[in-house]
């Protein structure tokens, strides 16, 4: 015994842990006092414990540490033999469990059997100190469904990193993983209606099994919308397609009419096929859980309150159908407000689909910012809770820390605090180098959902006033500040390329860290070209500029090498602070060098002066994308809507030459109805011919022209995706 004195503390979770109790989520409970070594040998009472429980304990006692007169360790669940006092400190709540620790025993308690396992969880983050404190744990969750749906566009997460991610939420109690790949072929269409292959069978029975083992549910979501009719034959490939995933061990499910158009997105079609499911299948079935759908008008910016679509949902869908909601738009962080609102709607508590650290719409960007913005008093107005990750797995990990740590203990969740947390989990050796690249590393850059997150916080400030003082031509004050964020770019790139402790962390962002590293370097050379005009070293300035120009060409190499998505194709880096710090800085120097040595260096601009043109709300914020004088439209994931008249294109500079044209949309029987048109004034418009040539419309412009747009001709609201849109310009 460490102490001769025993106070027990109670420990509001908010203001820290004693010594050494660190755990993921926060517990809700915890009192404790005295701390004493950690056993070196345990006795075992396993009460009754389930299949993941027993395999969790096998992987910490073996027999080198179990031994009958080792130390006390009894686990079960509240209906096995403990002595009341303890039973009846075990919260009444799912999955919650009750811990006491005294000199001779420690006793974990489920309320049920993933209470025993969570609660065994945290027995082994106890005893990976080499002390433990007495006292005791009541924990419970906030929410009842906690975790992750694979729900992005892009490549869908590979069989290694959904294992590695089943592993990391059975170690963070997250206890739902809802897989629905926009891009798996066998969730959507076209083979919904479809087996999988065998060997893709196969993987998914062994996700399935790894899940039971972590105590996560599998949610198989299956996404039909784009192209299912509503007759029979197709509510029973539905129903067969549930079977055969049964089959392969799957328990929950969900049935997704996101993102689509035409006939699926009928409300009263959606609510009585689920409702078919869930009286054909569901109910049939004692070990299936409730289903969930996400429905086609899951943001508030969509809902039409004249169409009544959320209301029929509301009124139709059997009470056990869960219903999910991204918030006040398609990407937003929730609050009390919008819980309000939507749970008055479907008359039920929504099931929050919150899409964070989704990159699907900025591919070009690495979101490792911290989980935050989400109000920490809805707990009891959700349903379930779960994050759209990246399509990089192991970086999505970060911030899926956070959302773990958030939906089990709310009101005492600390972003900041469990980001840096997170760093060291998932790099526990280099996970200093890692804190400086993801603090340069969160914002997602301008985009069409003007879903924006902090960056570069405590250094902002700096770089501010940093280029104010250069802009005044006073003497830089915090030049050694701005100096040394740069150096620790560059080294801090050094050591994550050179890292060993998660290589697999470091294959998905090694491109963005190759780039910081470059654009670190660059910020030193801007430096010296700062001192050396100062010094009136010419020589040193010309060398310096040169540099950060080659550097430059290194970047934009890495751009078009790395990462070509169609979508947001490259690499950006620290976008929201130091590369406008250092643009602004290099023309600010270089126009101050030319002036005063009468000299002619360029200063590069990086920037599209074109502009989008469009009268449709949907599209307002879309970012275009001008490319080796290619100028296209980012392709929004969603579904447009197009009122008659509506339109959309791009507003050239100035009068410019422009020549090809490509346009993609689905379905393409859209074509008919829109028409390309052109004008130099914006006002007097000429049609121009397109040819469709296999699913795409191509046109030649070859004309001298200011505006070019794509527009609805009909009296009809055309929906389509619009999958791309192109032209070529001198
Ligand atoms: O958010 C939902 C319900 N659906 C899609 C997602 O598949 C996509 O990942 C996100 C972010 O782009 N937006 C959506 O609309």
């Amino acid at each position: 015994m460490r102490h001769s004195f025993f106070i027990l503390l109670i420990l509001t979770v908010g203001f820290g842990f004693a010594q050494n109790i660190n755990i993921n989520p926060k517990p809700q409970h915890v009192v404790i006092g005295d701390y004493f070594d950690t056993p070196a040998l345990f006795h075992i009472q396993q009460k009754s414990t389930d299949k993941a429980t027993q395999n969790l304990l096998s992987t910490y006692f073996t027999n080198d540490n179990i031994s009958n007169k080792g130390f006390s360790i009894q686990i079960g669940n509240v209906n096995d033999r403990f002595p009341k006092k303890l039973k009846n400190k075990v919260p009444k709540k799912a999955e919650s469990y009750h811990i006491n620790i005294s000199k001779k025993q420690i006793s974990v308690i489920g309320r049920d059997a993933r209470g025993a396992y969570y609660g065994v969880r945290t027995l082994m983050a106890l005893l990976k100190n080499e002390t433990i404190p007495l006292g005791y744990i009541s924990d419970y969750p906030d929410i009842a469904a906690r975790g992750t749906v694979e729900g992005f566009y892009g490549t869908p997460w590979s069989f290694k990193h959904r294992m590695r991610q089943i592993d990391f939420y059975g170690e963070n109690k997250l206890n739902t993983y809802i897989y629905g790949p926009k891009d798996d072929p066998y969730h959507s269409s076209p083979h919904w209606r479809k087996p999988y292959p065998e060997n893709e069978a196969a993987q998914l029975k062994k996700l399935i099994d790894r899940a039971a083992l972590n105590h996560v549910d599998f949610v198989w979501a299956i996404h039909p919308g784009k192209d299912i009719k509503w007759h029979n034959e197709d509510r029973k490939a539905l129903l067969h397609k549930f079977e055969l995933m049964y089959d392969l061990g799957v328990r929950a499910y969900a049935v997704f009419f996101d993102d689509i158009s035409g006939e699926g997105t009928n409300p009263k079609q959606q609510a009585e096929l689920l409702n078919f499911l869930h009286a054909e299948f569901i109910k049939k079935r004692t070990d299936v859980k409730p289903l969930i759908m996400c429905p086609t008008e899951y943001n508030k910016g969509w809902s039409k309150p004249e169409g009544g679509y959320l209301e029929t949902l509301g009124k139709e869908l059997h009470p056990s159908v869960r219903i999910m909601w991204t918030g006040n738009t398609v990407v937003a962080d929730i609050d009390k407000e919008t819980m309000n609102w939507i749970n008055t709607k479907i008359n039920r508590n929504a099931f929050i689909w919150w899409n964070f650290p989704v990159s699907d719409y900025v591919r070009n960007h690495m979101l490792l910012g911290p989980a935050y913005g989400n109000g920490t008093d809805i707990a009891q107005d959700v349903s379930g809770f779960v994050s759209n990750p990246m399509e990089h797995a192991e970086a999505s990990k970060i911030a899926i820390y956070g959302v773990a740590d958030y939906t089990w203990n709310m009101s005492e969740y600390q972003p900041e605090s469990n980001w840096k947390k997170a760093l060291q989990v998932v790099m526990p050796k280099s996970y200093k180098a890692l804190e400086i690249f993801a603090t340069h590393n969160s914002d997602l850059g301008p985009n069409g959902h003007r879903y924006r997150r902090s960056e570069s916080v405590s250094f902002a400030p700096k770089a501010d006033a940093f280029l104010k003082d250069l802009e005044a031509d006073s003497t830089i004050e915090n030049f050694d500040t701005v100096q040394k964020e740069f150096q620790a770019m560059v080294e801090a790139s050094y050591i994550l390329l050179h890292s060993t402790d998660n290589p697999v962390l470091l294959d998905e962002i090694r491109p963005w860290v190759e780039q910081f590293k470059l654009l670190g370097q660059s910020g030193l050379a801007m430096l010296n070209m700062h001192t050396a005009l100062k010094e009136k070293d010419n020589d040193g300035f010309e060398r310096s500029y040169h540099a950060l120009k080659a550097i430059k060409v290194e970047m934009y190499s890495i751009d078009r090498q790395e990462n070509q998505n169609p979508y947001q194709p490259g690499i950006k880096t620290a976008t929201l602070v130091i590369t406008p710090l250092i643009d602004k800085s290099f023309e600010h120097l270089t126009q101050a060098y030319n002036k005063a040595f009468g000299k002619n260096l360029e200063v590069e601009a990086n920037y599209n002066p074109h502009k989008l043109f469009t009268n449709i709300a949907q599209l307002k914020n879309q970012q275009i994308t001008l490319r080796d004088r290619t100028l296209a439209l980012n392709p929004p994931l969603e579904v447009i809507h197009i009122s008659p008249q509506a339109y959309f294109g791009f507003e050239l500079q100035s009068t410019t030459r422009a020549s090809k044209l490509h346009f993609k949309l689905s379905p393409v029987s859209g074509y008919s109805n829109l028409e390309l048109e052109v004008s130099v004034n914006g006002n007097d418009w000429t049609a121009i011919k397109t040819e469709q040539k296999d699913a795409s419309l191509q046109a030649s412009i070859n004309t001298i022209v200011k505006y070019i747009r794509i527009k609805n001709t009909t009296s009809e609201t055309l929906s389509l995706k619009i999958e791309k849109f192109t032209v070529k310009i001198k």
